[in-house]
């Protein structure tokens, strides 16, 4: 790196995850607990510190309540070094609007950018699972001389309409920047892929207040990152890609090299964990040269009794299989699966308890969930949803926090 530039990141979590209910139902997106121990915010976190990015505000807005103390119980940087991860809530300060849209959280809080005063700004969101070594694309950004740098990944076409599609030269400044298209172009390379945007941006710090401060006299601007702020960039000449495929961690394995997913919806979600469980996984949980971050639970380590077991599967502290099956689960920490229970393919958060002679499948069971004896979850959906469980499109049954359910 030249020198030793001034890094602000700013870390967008106020996205409100409707496509995750009822996971979201209390909480924001970024705090949904993912793998077991982590909650989404921690894969964002923890590349920023690997990254050596250590003075981070964490923008919240919405059902912000678990996300504050997650962030203020874990990411506490010696704060000696001038280090800081802070939870910065919506302040209402222009005016008594909770924000608009992604850029206008970063111009209502630009006073955290005047207090800092650094030189280039990081804006990440924080819902995606990866591993990145953002100390490399900020290198790309000073090089190039330009504003804004955004990152990109190829995706299937069919995918690319809930993304910012990215047309770039061959220097790879963006020739033009389509947010959410409805129909993406494919790449000239592979008419079935288009180069979509991570969400994922660094600025010159005088060009970002300048296109913010434009942006917010723009009365036909929706004030969003994606869908203003980058055009404004973009139709200055002044914004390239980074091309996520040239980003690499250490200890990342050939398959996990450049693992990117947006686990917006609950197939997806239950998809990116069925992947954790499985042999060999496309995200490798276990690459200590670039930890994933938490505050892991306090509590015992895991049990198995009166022939209780688990295969192919996650299984946190706490944890009590006593005479249940667990097959391709995840779990989290301190659930307790009773004897001749079948639990499989499925997600079970903080303290959830299954009792005896009981089934659930293919089912992802928020903190508390109660599962009384002899209940069966995942098997019928029409009585699952007589019971008025939500199921995915993909045929994924969750329950929300705290829920009992009432015995057949
Ligand atoms: P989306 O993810 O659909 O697309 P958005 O809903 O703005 O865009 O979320 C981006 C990030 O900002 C998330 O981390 C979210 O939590 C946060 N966020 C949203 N509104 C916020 C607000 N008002 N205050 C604070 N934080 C907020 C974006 C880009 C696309 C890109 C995809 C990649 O707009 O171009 O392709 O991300 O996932």
């Amino acid at each position: 790196m030249v020198g030793r530039p001034k890094v602000l990141s700013i870390v967008l979590a106020g996205g409100e995850g409707k496509r995750l209910m009822p996971l979201t139902a209390d909480r924001a997106k970024p705090a949904v607990p993912f793998g077991g121990s982590y909650r989404l915010i921690d894969f964002v976190l923890s590349n920023l510190a690997n990254s050596g990015l250590n003075r981070v505000a964490v923008l919240t807005q919405y059902k912000s309540h678990s996300l504050d103390r997650h962030i203020s119980l874990t990411w506490r940087f010696s704060t000696l070094l001038g280090n800081y991860v802070t939870p910065v809530p919506a302040q209402q300060r222009l005016g008594p609007r909770w924000y608009q849209g992604s850029a206008d959280a970063i111009y209502q809080s630009l006073n955290l950018i005047r207090d800092d005063d650094p030189d280039y700004v990081v804006v990440f969101g924080a819902d995606n699972i990866y591993r990145m070594d953002v100390s490399q694309m900020l290198q790309a950004h000073i090089d190039s001389g330009l504003g804004a740098t955004v990152a990109g990944i190829r995706v299937p076409r069919h995918e690319a309409s809930a993304f910012g599609i990215i047309d770039a030269a061959e220097d790879n400044k963006i020739k033009s920047f389509l947010e959410k298209p409805a129909d993406p172009p494919g790449l000239p390379d592979s008419p079935e892929e288009s180069f979509a945007s991570m969400g994922n941006y660094i600025f010159n710090r005088r060009e970002l207040v300048e296109a913010l401060r434009a942006d917010a006299e723009n009365p036909t601007s929706k004030h969003d990152m994606g869908g203003d702020i980058v055009p404004w960039f973009t139709d200055q000449g002044r914004s390239q890609v980074y091309d996520f495929k040239s980003n690499y961690v250490p200890g990342a394995t050939e398959k996990d090299v450049n693992y990117w997913r947006d686990v917006g919806s609950i197939d997806a979600y239950h998809e990116a964990h069925m992947d954790l469980v499985s042999v060999d996984p496309e995200f490798n949980l276990y690459n200590s040269d670039w930890p994933i971050l938490t505050n892991q639970a306090q509590a015992p380590g895991a049990k198995f009794v009166i022939r209780g077991r688990a295969e192919d599967s996650i299984v946190n502290p706490g944890c009590i299989i006593s005479g249940g099956e667990v097959d391709r689960t995840v779990l989290g920490p301190n659930v307790h699966v009773d004897k001749w229970s079948q639990v499989s393919d499925s997600v079970l958060m903080d303290g959830v308890r299954v009792g005896r002679d009981a089934v659930v499948r293919r089912a992802i069971l928020d903190k508390h969930v109660v599962v009384p004896d002899g209940v069966q979850i995942g098997v019928d959906h029409a009585h699952d949803r007589a019971r008025g469980f939500d199921i995915s499109e993909g045929g994924v049954v969750t329950i929300g926090k705290d829920v009992t359910i009432p015995r057949d």
